[in-house]
Parts: structure tokens; C-alpha cells; sequence
């Protein structure tokens, strides 16, 4: 039963000790202000987190949609006594004033990172999306959606390409199917991807398309300014006919950073390269003598435009370490240490074979 939504020998050898206390698996499919639908090995029921889980953990320990835990069925809900151990997280710094981190999907394999030719295409976005996509440890895809109304779809393919570096980007509609079995090599059985990007970007209506029948809500975007209405509230994870899963999510105009030097690097190696060829080696990218930054950007090699927004994201990642508490971070070192490599080595090895 659970085979199908993504159980595997890892997990099967995280659950070992809570097998041995009589405690069963299960998988969050929805997470809701009450509690939280999960997938068992008895199939779908209502649970909730034990009191004891809630007081010893913060929010971004706390279970979250996609991830796998260890509970017991109790008074006909699924009582959450432990969570398993994350291949993957995209973790957003929480808004409001109390800070904080929250998880928002855990165990994704693949990222859908998701805009629309229709408008608001916006590459410095997309640039942001992919440093946190890299540093969620899932493999991004750039998933450009209502082909159907773009002119001039060529011109922006190669745009988004040439700020991808190597993360494969596809034109898709779902209105007349165009593109969709490109999507669908990326997205194997037992394999989880999740939905990233704006309200209105068409995340839902993509979902309905790939299942082949209305499992989400969607709703026409503003007409004054293109703008989605944010008609996902709630994050679910979705078993679908190809054998995989896909998590769709609520619009989010910015993931928020936390942490994401390692994406940040990753996203921007074309720049990071460059700078490591400088003349000197604390070469401050101005008016220094042999500085390769400023010598690509004169020759046309490096728009100016994203060597702007690495720097902003430089900037932005150091507010963030001075302000970031520690617990948050130590949160962030643990997902660091048990996320998926594998999918980094591949992307990696992929970008060796084809450095466009
Ligand atoms: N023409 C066309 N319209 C699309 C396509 N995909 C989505 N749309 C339309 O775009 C609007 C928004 O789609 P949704 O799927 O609700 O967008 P979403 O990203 O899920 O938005 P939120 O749930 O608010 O985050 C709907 O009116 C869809 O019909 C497409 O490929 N072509
Ligand atoms: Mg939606
Ligand atoms: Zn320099």
C-alpha cells in the first residue's frame, strides 16, 4: 500500500526502532489548521500530532505534507508519535513576527519550479526559486505553463535557459496537452515532485491535467493584472495515475531564503566560476585590475542584470545569517545532513555532459 506512495528501503530502515515499539508508517497527504489526513498502511484516515511530539519540536520539526512518520491508530484517528528523517525540504522563512521556519514540502524528489508565459514572467524570481530549490536537495525543472497564449515562446525559452544552467526548462500547456509528455519523463512512479510558484501561475490546472480528472480547485486569475487568487489554501499530496506523487501548494510569490548558500552557489556557478578567476583572489568585482566579472559583463559574456542579482542574494543571505536563530539553524544543519545527494550528483553530472 505505502510502496506506492514513495515508501523505500531508507525509510524502511528509518522506521526500524518504532516498528519495534508496535508503531505502524504513514504519509501526510494534507495538513490543515485540525490536523492532518495521512495515508497508512490501512489506507486513508484523519490524524494528529501526539501532544508530547508538539511540545518537544519546532515548527520545522513538526510534520509537514509529504513527510513520513511514525504512529498509532487510536480512537479512529492516527495518532503522530515521531517523524522520520527528510530526504528533502523547501523551508521558508515563516512570516509574522515571531520568525521561525516552516516546511513547505518535505520529501519531494523533483521541483516543479512553475510560471506562466501569460505574464509576469520574472527571471530574477525564477533565479531565487532555483538557489532554493538546489538547497531543498530536490532536482529542479522549470516548468513554464500557458504555451497556449505565449508569442514569441522561442525567445523566451532560451531566456529562461540561459539563467537555468542545466536545469531542464519545458513550455507546457494544459489546456491542449502541449508538452506534458516531456513533463512526464521527469516524474517516474513513487517518485514525489511539488508545485513552487505564483498564485494564477496554473500549479492546480497542471495536477488536473497530469490525473486526468478535476482533483484540485482552480480559479481564473485577475483580469486587471494577471494576478492568481490564491485559490489553493492548503498543501496536498496527490497519488496519480503514472504511479507518482505530486504535492501542489498555495501560491507563493518568494520562497524566502533561509540559509541557501550551497543553492545560491549552485544557481549562479557560471558567476561563481568567473569570480574565482579573478587576478586576485579577494578581487571585490569594481575597478581592480584583471577582475574576469567585470571583463564577461563588458564582452556581453554575463548580463549585468544577473550578476546584480547575485550580489542582492549574497546580501540578503548575510542579513539572514546575522539575524537567524540558533535553533533554526541547527534545524537547517540537519537537513543538510540528511537530504538527498544523490539527486545533487545527477544534476551535477547532467550539467558536466551539456554546460549550456
Ligand atoms: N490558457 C491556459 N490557461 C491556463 C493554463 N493553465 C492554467 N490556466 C488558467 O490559469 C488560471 C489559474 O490556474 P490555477 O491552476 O488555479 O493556478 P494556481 O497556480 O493553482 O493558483 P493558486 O492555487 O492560486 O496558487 C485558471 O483560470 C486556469 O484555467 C494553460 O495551460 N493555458
Ligand atoms: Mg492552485
Ligand atoms: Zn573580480
Amino acid at each position: 500500500m505505502l510502496t506506492s506512495y514513495g515508501w523505500s528501503e531508507r525509510l524502511q530502515n528509518d522506521f526500524a526502532p518504532y516498528a519495534a515499539e508496535g508503531l505502524v508508517p504513514a504519509r501526510i497527504l494534507i495538513q490543515h489548521r485540525g490536523g492532518y489526513r495521512l495515508v497508512t498502511p490501512d489506507g486513508e484516515s484523519d490524524g494528529l500530532a501526539s501532544g508530547r511530539l508538539l511540545k518537544t519540536t519546532s515548527e520545522a520539526d513538526r510534520p509537514a505534507t509529504g513527510d513520513w512518520v511514525a504512529g498509532e491508530a487510536r480512537d479512529g484517528q492516527f495518532l503522530v508519535q515521531h517523524l522520520l528523517p527528510r530526504s528533502t525540504a523547501f523551508i521558508r522563512k515563516a512570516s509574522g513576527s515571531r520568525g521561525g521556519a516552516q516546511v513547505v514540502a518535505a520529501n519531494a524528489d523533483v521541483a516543479l519550479l512553475v510560471a506562466s508565459l501569460n505574464a509576469d514572467l520574472n527571471l530574477r524570481r525564477l533565479e531565487r526559486y532555483l538557489a532554493t530549490a538546489y538547497e531543498s536537495g530536490a532536482q529542479p525543472v522549470i516548468v513554464l505553463t500557458k504555451a497556449d497564449l505565449a508569442d514569441g515562446l522561442e525567445d523566451t525559452v532560451a531566456e529562461v535557459e540561459a539563467i537555468a544552467f542545466g536545469a531542464p526548462v519545458l513550455a507546457i500547456s494544459s489546456k491542449t496537452g502541449q508538452g506534458l509528455d516531456a513533463l512526464l519523463e521527469h516524474l517516474q512512479p513513487g517518485r514525489t515532485a511539488v508545485l513552487l510558484g505564483s498564485s494564477g501561475a496554473g500549479k492546480s490546472t497542471l495536477l488536473n491535467a497530469l490525473a486526468g480528472e478535476e482533483r484540485m480547485d482552480t480559479g481564473a486569475i485577475r483580469e486587471a493584472d494577471d494576478r492568481g487568487r490564491h485559490t489553493t489554501t492548503h498543501r496536498e499530496l496527490v497519488l496519480m495515475p503514472y504511479g507518482g506523487l505530486i504535492l501542489d501548494t498555495p501560491g507563493m510569490r518568494e520562497l524566502g531564503l533561509w540559509e541557501a548558500s550551497g543553492g545560491v552557489s549552485e544557481a549562479f556557478e557560471d558567476v561563481e566560476t568567473l569570480a574565482a578567476q579573478c587576478k586576485f583572489s579577494d578581487c571585490g568585482h569594481g575597478r581592480e585590475p584583471g577582475c574576469a566579472v567585470r571583463a564577461a559583463i563588458a564582452a556581453g559574456d554575463l548580463p549585468e542584470e544577473r550578476w546584480l542579482a547575485y550580489q542582492k542574494l549574497q546580501g540578503e543571505l548575510a542579513f539572514e545569517k546575522r539575524k537567524e536563530d540558533p535553533h533554526a539553524a541547527l534545524v537547517n544543519k540537519r537537513l543538510w545532513i540528511t537530504r538527498n545527494k544523490q539527486g545533487r550528483a545527477r544534476m551535477k553530472a547532467k550539467r558536466g555532459e551539456d554546460p549550456s
